[in-house]
């Protein structure tokens, strides 16, 4: 299997989340290696995607979905209709609303705005809060906790690079340290996280380069 990725991509730490979970092997390639063939896995350029023989698929969400079915074992769904739902409720939080609070901070890493940063860390908190909450309906590790783990990274990444501070709720510290407890999550986490520090080096480079006065 051919997952397409480049190193810093949180939704390709995730999908290799699963990818481990599963024990399936895979081989890496970025988009420039090949792009007429990235370009059949994900026409709208969209990473991750995999190619998986001849079946050509991108979003983390959907082919989390297609791994689960075509390798069953170990299943990432619980087997009641309910608790199913409750996993993909959980996995559409961390996509939708969790991790597009903390993809705010991005850009002010090369750009700072404390202002602006400032605003998207009451929205974080405001998503851990709400996290909490559901993480009050117990579940097995499944395929909606596979975000999270590498969401978590950036945050303490970005939040100490920034000075911000966060209210974790307990529930979520606890849910959290079983997550990083989990082979699966502490080896993506290991190999993924030189990669995120060599992200942030980049674009702090970038912001103090912009801060040296112009040169006549
Ligand atoms: N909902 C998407 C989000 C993935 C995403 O944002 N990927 C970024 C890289 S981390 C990307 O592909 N950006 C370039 C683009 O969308 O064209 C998924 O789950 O796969």
């Amino acid at each position: 299997m051919i997952l397409f990725s480049v190193p810093h991509s949180l939704y390709c730490a995730k999908t290799r989340i699963l990818l481990r979970a599963k024990g399936l092997d895979w081989h890496e390639q970025p988009p420039s290696a090949d792009r007429d063939l990235f370009a059949k896995a994900s026409p709208f350029g969209n990473l991750p995607a995999i190619l998986d023989g001849d079946f050509a698929l991108s979003d983390s969400e959907a082919i989390a979905e297609y791994l689960n079915e075509a390798y069953p074992t170990p299943p990432m769904l619980p087997d009641a209709p309910a608790a199913r739902a409750r996993m993909r409720e959980r996995g559409r939080f961390h996509d939708t609303r969790l991790e597009p609070a903390v993809r705010a901070l991005f850009p002010l890493v090369a750009a700072p705005n404390p202002n602006a940063a400032a605003q998207a860390a009451t929205a974080i908190t405001q998503r851990l809060a709400q996290l909490a909450i559901l993480l009050s309906h117990p579940l097995p590790f499944g395929l909606g906790d596979c975000g999270y783990a590498p969401t978590f990274l950036w945050i303490d990444l970005l939040t100490k690079d920034m000075g911000l501070s966060l209210d974790w709720p307990p529930a979520v510290r606890d849910y959290r340290a079983g997550l990083d407890s989990l082979p699966c999550v502490a080896a993506e986490l290991s190999a993924y996280h030189p990669h995120a520090t060599a992200w942030m080096a980049e674009k702090q480079t970038l912001r103090s380069a912009d801060a040296q006065p112009a040169r006549k």
